[in-house]
């Protein structure tokens, strides 16, 4: 791969001929190791673009998400290491300070790109310091509310900033929200064609390219008066715009971003219009589905085929059978009805599913009101993001113990996104929130159970985390379900030597902890918690007293956690008998397959084995030496 020194001296068809040669690099790294593909492909001639025309590093580019980054990645000195990306110890799929001057900030949630750009814009003139700052912000992450308080503010302080909004009419699936109406009145106000007027004018004085842009957005005009913010909401805010550009037409992207790059003053907008998927023809014609891939065939674009249910489709087909049954059940998700199976949901009950685009906390709020008028919601959400509506969660739903079940789906880690991805926090979030009932299944019967159980608990609010992945027993049955009862744990076998007390996907790894130390000759019970609140403190107590030692195992931070919790509940004697807690330590965990990271962090069952029968051993040599001391003595 050329320099970007190099790249910057190039043609146009020599930058034509390296796009083809990124995408390239792009579809191969991605069908091996998976990853956000269809995104990435949409701003390969974007990427060229902005390296071409801005002085980066020194100029500051800022990828909103950054699932988007790859082509930025590779042209700025990556590319021989590109095959590694999200491995473990290999290129983050994200942005990442630590591993590139020209990544400015780390990012992987969405719409944080313009309060970033924004607050270093004010340190950068604070300083006196000169140079551009650039977020490029997809259409989908344009309708978070936080991309909506950052446009207030950059309104307002009129920064120097060149917003680059790229609209491919996708969030992962079709983008939602249109403001319709709002847009019909616009385009026929006459502030908007002025504004049309203006741009044209602008875009017509471009040399060369000008006559070719010019006809390009009038055929777009149809389209971008679809788009639910045309140019003339921004222009009101007090930033100025400038397109629809064509995302593909490299010479046009880069004669644009020129002119715009000159213009000194206030904050600026260039509308960017790409395709997702661009350049590889499954991705093109199935934009969701290669959003975010795992490994693929590049022939013929087909993903491996699973051979268990993820727990994600269980929900999705558990929920639609419920919703069949009862019209009061109504499910939100928050722009990931892929990822969350409720697409199934839909197909179901069309007009009790509510796709509220990327809106966490208004989400939450919202299902709290839907509660409060008798209606029964789910809201599906990735535990890493329900991060963003904490407040939302014990202010709105919480406190007046609103009856909304919280599906916190990719509990735990998560594996290849990495650091920005993984669900560790939410044990320590909302255990510690009143009024909570929180369940967590160990397969997907028992998550179907729980499901059922939380449309017919009607006095307060419910949680269920379940993990990334499938449920490894493969043998869900979607004609039964049982009655669940919160607070009662299972336990699933008997022994002597010591207790293993598990919850979530925990269980099987103390199932195969249990089985290792059966072979050295010791016994454990093992715990099934089911409930993280309220605890069975009832079964854990007598768990605890049968036995030696226990150890509590748990998919999230320790700190924080159930084990921790669980400790707090028991008396001194048997506070002692705790050999360790199972889970993450306290520091953000890197990206890597799930299984790797079990690894890496001691929390497979060899690793778990090995340090029980260390402990057991030691205790076994003690005693020994106390009775024959005892003896003796
Ligand atoms: C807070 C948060 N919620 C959800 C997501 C999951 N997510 C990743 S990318 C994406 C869609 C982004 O759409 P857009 O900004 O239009 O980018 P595109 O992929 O279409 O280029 C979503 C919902 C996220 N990263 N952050």
């Amino acid at each position: 791969m050329k320099r970007l020194s190099e790249i910057r001296k190039m043609n146009a068809s020599e930058l034509g001929d390296l796009a083809g040669e990124i995408r390239e690099m792009i579809i191969d790294a991605v069908s091996k190791n998976g990853g956000h593909l269809a995104s990435s492909l949409g701003v390969v001639e974007l990427t060229l673009a902005l390296h071409y025309v801005f002085n980066t590093p020194t100029d500051r580019l800022i990828w909103d998400v950054g699932h988007q980054s790859y082509a930025h990645k590779i042209i700025t000195g990556r590319a021989a290491e590109f095959a590694s990306l999200r491995k473990l110890g290999g290129l983050s799929g994200f942005p990442k300070i630590s591993e590139s001057p020209f990544d400015t900030y780390n990012t992987g949630h969405s719409s944080t790109s313009l309060s970033l750009a924004l607050g270093e814009a004010v340190g950068r003139d604070l300083r006196h310091e000169k140079y551009k700052i650039i977020p490029i912000i997809g259409d989908g992450s344009m309708t978070a509310g936080m991309a909506f308080e950052a446009l207030n503010q950059i309104g307002h302080l009129k920064k120097d900033i060149i917003i680059i909004l790229n609209d491919n009419e996708h969030s992962i699936s079709k983008n939602v929200g249109a403001l319709s109406e709002y847009l019909i009145r616009m385009i026929t106000a006459p502030l908007y064609n002025r504004l049309r007027r203006r741009s044209y004018a602008i875009i017509r004085k471009i040399p060369r390219y000008g006559r070719r842009l010019y006809d390009f957005i009038y055929k777009q005009e149809a389209r971008v008066k679809g788009f639910f913010v045309p140019g003339s909401f921004f222009e009101e805010l007090g930033i100025r715009y400038f397109g629809p550009v064509d995302g593909h037409n490299l010479p046009l992207l880069i004669e644009v971003l020129k002119g715009v790059k000159d213009i000194d003053n206030g904050p600026k907008m260039v509308h960017v219009i790409t395709r997702k998927g661009k350049g590889y023809g499954p991705a093109e014609k199935d934009p969701a589905v290669f959003h975010g891939v795992g490994p693929f065939d590049r022939k013929t674009g087909k993903t491996a085929k699973r051979d268990s249910l993820a727990y994600s489709e269980i929900v999705g087909r558990t929920l639609a059978e419920i919703a069949r049954r009862d019209r009061r059940v109504v499910a939100v998700t928050a722009a990931m009805k892929m990822g969350t199976g409720l697409y199934e949901f839909e197909k179901q009950a069309p007009g009790r599913f509510f796709d509220v685009g990327i809106a966490e906390q208004h989400a939450v709020t919202f299902a709290s009101a839907l509660a409060a008028k008798g209606f029964k919601p789910f809201v599906s959400i990735y535990s890493t993001f329900l991060q963003r509506a904490v407040d939302q969660i014990i202010h709105d739903v919480a406190i007046s113990a609103q009856p909304v079940r919280l599906l916190i789906d990719r509990a735990g880690i998560v594996g290849e996104d990495g650091e920005t991805h993984h669900g560790l926090s939410d044990i320590g979030i909302i255990r510690n929130i009143p009024n909570f009932i929180y369940l967590t299944p160990s397969n997907g019967t028992e998550l179907r159970d729980m499901l059922y159980f939380a449309a017919e608990h009607g006095t307060g609010p419910v949680a269920i985390r379940f993990p990334r992945g499938s449920d490894r027993s493969g043998c869900v049955d979607f004609s039964a379900h049982e009655r669940f009862e919160a607070g009662r744990s299972k336990r699933l076998s008997t022994g002597r030597d010591v207790a293993l007390i598990a919850a979530g996907d925990m269980v099987s790894v103390a199932l195969e902890t249990a089985a290792l130390l059966k072979e050295s000759g010791f016994s454990a019970t093992v715990l099934n918690l089911l409930s993280l609140k309220p605890l069975d403190m009832r079964r854990i107590e007598k768990a605890v007293a049968e036995t030696r030692l226990f150890v509590s195992l748990e998919n999230g931070y320790v700190s924080g956690g159930v084990g921790e919790h669980i400790l707090f509940r028991l008396n001194r004697e048997l506070r002692s008998r705790m050999l360790f807690a199972a889970g993450f330590p306290d520091r953000f965990v890197e990206q890597g397959s799930m299984l790797e990271l079990f690894h890496l962090y001691g929390l497979d069952p060899h690793s778990i084995a090995r340090k029980i029968l260390r402990a057991l051993k030691v205790r076994n040599i003690d005693e020994k030496r106390h009775s024959v001391r005892r003896v003796s003595g």
